[in-house]
């Protein structure tokens, strides 16, 4: 398994620094040499790093940038290099600064306009690079190469919260993105999905409706970065379609543990067309080889405070030690029906899933991430996502809020990103050849040769050539139109907004459905609007009577009747995060030492290493435990706090507050809590002895073992009071 993934990683460092067309051969230009190199350049950066050379392949005959740097010495953007870049220009020491300093202005002027307009949904994400090895197994279905058997393709994906700016906390409870680009040899290929498998809204019109409804009341711009809001419940219980996507946001999914532990969706039904022009319709999801976890909601509270960057930093620090993170890419193909339904479910409404028991997910191969980003706003910040990057074998659908979305990302990124040539931004950039009749505008990069941007043309010999049909261009699927005319008005097949959200609801296990209920409460109750709070109650009533009165109960309100006649549903088991167990491979395990006693800590310690876990060492304060160990507290107690760990083992009991804090917090949100030697005084002075979860022993390896099986299931889940069955 690491030999293989060694291979990969090897790959696609391979896969990702191509030749450049037209790069330079020859050394740069050279200036004397520093006399003391201030250390070794990294090494080249790949193709979608920065690079002097223009995406058409012409050279500007600039020296190769190094790291987005070109030499050792300090320069003005203009090449002229400085002796002095704290000091402004000016009339004598005390005097006026000189207008003249042009080193100054530069500077200034360029650090004025270091930002760019955060996105207008998603603004929070992070991303991180990647390989993605095709299975096969998708060819009977789909000719794109890239899903070709053992085919490897450098990919970037970067994952988002919706609702909250660039600035705020990664665990709020809402739908995360999950983007990824594919950089194939017949261009990119963008899947632009989310984690939850439905959306708000069945048509893109109103999309700027359900935003606005989210993002922060107008008058006092709070709350940031949630929903519990009067304009967002406001909003989705007068609009019904949106109650299965709020289902799913009130459930577990909308707090993810990680976004190793995610699974993500591409939502729409698309198009699949076979090397023969057969086509199918197929929904696309990833499913995460660790399985599909979430946090607890006071948890999640919590991180917001102590660690508002938790997710970034769970997914670079595992990437950065090895402990890359997995997807199967799967398929559910159905049949291209003219109907474009399946067991009676419009695939064209994406507020509504197929059931996997009724069409599997097939998997088409494998996403894994093992690369950080080198420089954040270069990457991650400058990633333009497009739905309308399609490679031949994928198509689009007339699904109407997929439609509105073919526009809207082109369209918002000439603003973001100023200007109609993103896609010569380094990250952007194509692995395949480009070669467009596109010309100028802000940013233009491309040093195009040529006198004819144009078609026909006989000037530039005719170029460039429209690929024959032989060489499979991008396939448009020849659909025939239905018999139309023009309307505003959806199908009455996407009427039905209440049977899944029933299924939904059914498919949970009574621990996940006692989350959901109080996700509902606490949202509901930051509403101030009582009607707001009565009118989704009356949402709630449609979709499940035990769901609407167990919120009602919370929220102290009568529960109403349902005003639609229920229709039976066969649950989705799929849906449920419980009931199995998972590899457990970037976990962290909280050890609380004391330095007088340090028995067993290093073989567990190191026991867990060799598991692919991650361990902390908590002591009362930093630096070296003892003069002799070797082990150094990772943790104090200051800097520590329960929602860090996935488990806590305690090898020691220093007298401190914090310590039983910590030991009831792990408790709380149902974490496995193991101890030895004086530990064990510690969890009983938290008040346990042979509760769930609790293993006391006094061999450290056992207890290690039995808390990693523990680990393996994500959580005790016995310790949460099942109370709907
Ligand atoms: Fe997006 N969405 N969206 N969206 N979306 C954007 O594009 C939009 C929708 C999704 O990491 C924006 O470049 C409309 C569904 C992700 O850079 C914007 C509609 C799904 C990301 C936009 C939708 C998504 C975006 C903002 C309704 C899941 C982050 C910045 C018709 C399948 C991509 C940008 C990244 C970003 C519009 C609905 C996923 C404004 C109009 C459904 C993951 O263009």
């Amino acid at each position: 398994m690491k030999a293989a993934l060694e291979k990969a990683v090897d790959k696609v460092a391979e896969l990702v620094n191509p030749p450049i067309p037209g790069a330079p051969t020859s050394e740069p230009p050279s200036f004397d040499e520093p006399t003391e190199p201030r250390g070794p350049l990294p090494p080249k950066p790949d193709q979608t790093g920065p690079e002097t050379v223009s995406p058409t392949g012409a050279s500007t005959g600039a020296p190769q940038l190094v790291n987005g740097q070109q030499g050792d010495f300090l320069t003005t953007s203009a090449g002229a290099r400085l002796y002095d870049t704290d000091h402004s220009l000016k009339a004598g020491e005390r005097g006026p600064t000189l207008l003249q300093d042009h080193h100054l202005r530069e500077k200034i002027t360029h650090f004025d306009h270091e930002r760019i307009p955060e996105r207008v949904v998603h603004a929070r994400g992070y991303g991180a690079h990647g390989v993605f090895v095709g299975y096969g197994t998708a060819a009977n279905v789909c000719m794109s190469a890239f899903l070709g058997d053992g085919v490897e393709t450098p990919v970037f994906v970067r994952f988002s919260t919706v609702l909250g700016s660039r600035g705020s906390a990664d665990t709020v409870r809402d739908t995360r993105g999950f983007a990824t680009k594919f950089y194939t040899q017949q261009g990119n290929f963008d899947l632009v999905g989310n984690n939850i498998p439905v959306f708000f809204i069945q048509d893109g019109i109103k999309f700027p409706d359900v935003i606005h409804a989210g993002k922060p009341h107008p008058d006092r711009e709070i709350p940031q970065a949630q929903s519990a809001h009067d304009t967002f419940w406001d909003f989705v219980s007068t609009h019904t379609e949106a109650t299965h996507h709020v289902m799913w946001n009130m459930s577990d999914r909308g707090i993810p543990r990680s976004y190793r532990t995610m699974e993500g969706f591409g939502v729409h039904t698309f198009r699949l067309v076979n090397a023969d022009g057969g086509t199918s319709l197929a929904k696309f999801h990833w499913k995460p080889k660790l399985g599909v976890h979430s946090l607890v909601w006071e948890e999640a509270q919590m991180i917001s405070g102590f660690d508002p960057d938790f997710h970034r930093r769970d997914l670079a620090d595992a990437i950065e030690s090895g402990a890359y993170p997995q997807w199967e890419l799967g398929l559910q193909v159905l049949p291209d029906t003219p109907r474009q339904t399946f067991d009676g479910i419009d695939l064209l409404d994406p507020t509504k899933i197929v059931p996997e028991e009724l069409a599997p997910v097939q998997p088409v191969g494998i996403l894994t991430l093992n690369r950080n980003p080198l420089n954040y706003f270069a990457e991650t910040e400058q990633v333009a996502f497009h739905l309308g990057n399609l490679v031949p074998g994928i198509d689009v659908t007339d699904d109407p809020l997929l439609q509105a979305r073919l526009f809207s990302y082109l369209d918002t990124q000439l603003s973001r990103l100023a200007g109609p040539n993103f896609n010569q931004i380094p990250i952007n950039r194509p692995h395949a050849p480009v070669n467009d009749m596109l010309r100028d505008g802000f940013h233009q990069h491309a040093v195009h040769a040529g006198v004819a941007p144009y078609r026909p043309n006989s000037l530039d010999g005719g170029n460039p050539f429209e690929a024959g049909i032989e060489e499979r261009p991008f396939v448009e699927v020849a659909q025939p139109l239905p018999k139309a005319v023009k309307i505003r008005q959806s199908p009455t097949s996407f009427a039905d907004h209440f049977t899944q959200p029933r299924l939904f609801w059914l498919s949970l296990s009574p621990v996940e459905k006692e989350h959901l209920v109080q996700a509902f409460t606490f949202e509901l109750g930051k509403c101030y609007e009582q009607t707001i709070k009565e009118r989704e109650l009356l949402v709630l009533a449609n979709v499940d009577p035990t769901l609407c009165a167990e919120v009602a109960k919370g929220l102290g309100l009568p529960a109403p009747a349902a005003t639609v006649r229920p229709k039976k549903v066969v649950p989705s088991p799929v849906l449920s995060q419980i009931g199995q167990t998972w590899p457990t491979d970037g976990r962290i395990i909280g050890i609380v030492v004391d330095p007088a006693d340090l028995d067993g800590v290093r073989t567990v310690r190191e026991t867990i290493l060799a598991g692919g876990m991650v361990p902390l060492l908590i002591a009362p304060t930093g630096g070296p435990l003892t003069a002799d160990s070797g082990l150094v507290a990772q943790r104090t107690l200051l800097t520590a706090r329960s929602v860090e760990f996935d488990a806590l083992l305690l090898a020691g009991a220093p007298d401190d507050p914090r310590v039983v804090l910590m030991i009831q917090e792990c408790f709380r949100h149902a974490k496995a809590i193991g101890a030895w030697g004086n530990g064990r005084a510690a969890v009983e002075a938290a008040g346990y002895t042979t509760e769930a979860g609790i293993v006391i022993n006094d061999d450290p390896s056992d207890v290690l073992k039995a808390v990693t099986m523990l680990l393996e299931a994500h959580r005790v889940w016995e310790r949460f009071p099942a109370t709907i069955s």
